[in-house]
């Protein structure tokens, strides 16, 4: 006890001499929510609103939106019948309307509306959340969904497309979410998606919503399951990441109401025109990760060698940690090689029959490394 008292003593007089002010680190947030934009308390700290449109104003917002004025993309590919006209897009009570009507502008006799946020927001992974009513009428095919703001990986489909949302008339209340990529997608008719039947479809507004994370995204309505797809390494060795993974890139919000015989369709409900898909809102979120994310990842356990074409393809399991990975750091010989936005990587510029020492490092958005693994012996 005495000796206690005295080491105590001892730490007063240190401080009393040299200053010891006790340090409380305040972690300060990165993301600031935007200035318009309704902050969801359900959703807690870790979502933060960074862009949105609740169709609050007068007009459409020009800095938010581009709106299109043509009668692209080419009917001929879906079997679209609609000329895209600004006229059809307008704000009435909170709400945007995206209005199709039996109208002719040259070279099409029906009339509707498709816009974009193009250059204006455009995002990496994230949250978003629209809420909307589709339109009645069997002809209506309405979307909301995202495309790449630069093609990075090339023209459609290989810089990807995600559908949040669509609906065809003709089914009725049957609500899908599809992913296409460069692999996987409707040419090919192995696209990745799923759909749900709700009971109102057209009557009432439902929540379509996507959470974008790398190497996984997930669609839901209302908070029930729509579609997921997640890139699995093990199952892609034979080809680079990008082309069943192009989500590593920024994307674009798009919202069109298409008029279409595509899907089955041959009648043209002329009785239902015109007829509005409706859209509460648009916000998009994204996680403040320097903010939430305390923990540093796993490092990483095996390093597996691909059996494919690409002999110089590796993967390994994504490690634990508290939030996603952003990327990992590919090190050969202790030198960094590359880096990779998913749990795989084709290792170029070696030389054959030479053994190499191989580590990877995940990286997590808040800049916590894992620690450096045994090394593994790689040679091809
Ligand atoms: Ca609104
Ligand atoms: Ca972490």
């Amino acid at each position: 006890m005495k000796k206690v008292l005295s080491v105590c003593l001892m730490i007063m007089v240190f401080c009393m001499l040299f200053g010891c002010e006790s340090k409380t680190i305040i972690k300060e947030r990165t993301l600031i929510p935007c200035d318009d934009c309704h902050q969801d308390a359900e959703m807690g700290d870790d979502w933060i609103p960074i862009w949105c449109d609740e169709f609050d104003g007068e007009l459409v917002d020009l800095d938010k939106w581009n709106m299109e004025d043509s009668y692209w993309p080419n009917g001929d590919t879906n079997g679209e019948l609609q000329y895209y006209s600004p006229n059809n897009i307008f704000v009435e009570d909170g709400k945007l309307i995206i209005e199709a009507r039996k109208e002719v502008m040259s070279p099409r006799n029906f009339t509707s509306g498709r816009m974009n946020s193009k250059d204006k927001g455009d995002w990496l992974y994230g949250r978003a959340i629209v809420r909307a009513k589709m339109p009645l009428g069997a002809a209506n095919w309405p979307g909301i969904w995202m495309l790449p703001t630069e093609n990075i990986y090339g023209n459609w489909p290989h810089s990807g497309e995600i559908d949040i949302a669509e609906y065809f008339g003709w089914d009725t209340y049957k609500v899908h979410g599809y992913f296409h990529t460069s692999k996987y997608n409707w040419i090919k008719n192995n696209h990745i998606g799923g759909n749900l039947i709700l009971s109102d479809t057209v009557e009432a507004f439902h929540n379509y919503e996507m959470i974008w994370e790398p190497g996984r995204i997930n669609l839901f309505v209302d908070e029930e399951p729509l579609a997921t797809y997640t890139y699995t390494a093990s199952n892609e060795q034979n080809v680079n990441y990008s082309s069943p993974w192009p989500f590593d890139q920024k994307f674009h919000m798009v919202l069109n109401l298409a008029i279409s015989e595509f899907g089955g369709m041959t009648n043209i409900d002329e009785v239902s025109f015109p007829t509005r898909f409706e859209i509460d809102y648009v916000r998009y979120y994204q996680r403040d990760y320097p903010y939430i994310d305390v923990e540093v990842p796993k490092p990483i356990q095996t390093i597996y060698k691909g059996q494919s074409i690409y002999k110089s393809l590796i993967y390994w399991d994504i490690p634990e940690d508290d939030y996603e990975i952003e990327y990992y750091e590919i090190y050969i010989n202790d030198v960094l090689h590359g880096t990779s936005p998913v749990n795989s990587f084709i290792i170029k510029g070696l030389f054959p029959k030479i053994i190499y020492r191989l580590q990877v490092v995940a990286v997590d958005f808040a800049g916590h490394k894992s620690e450096f693994q045994t090394p593994m012996e790689y040679s091809y």
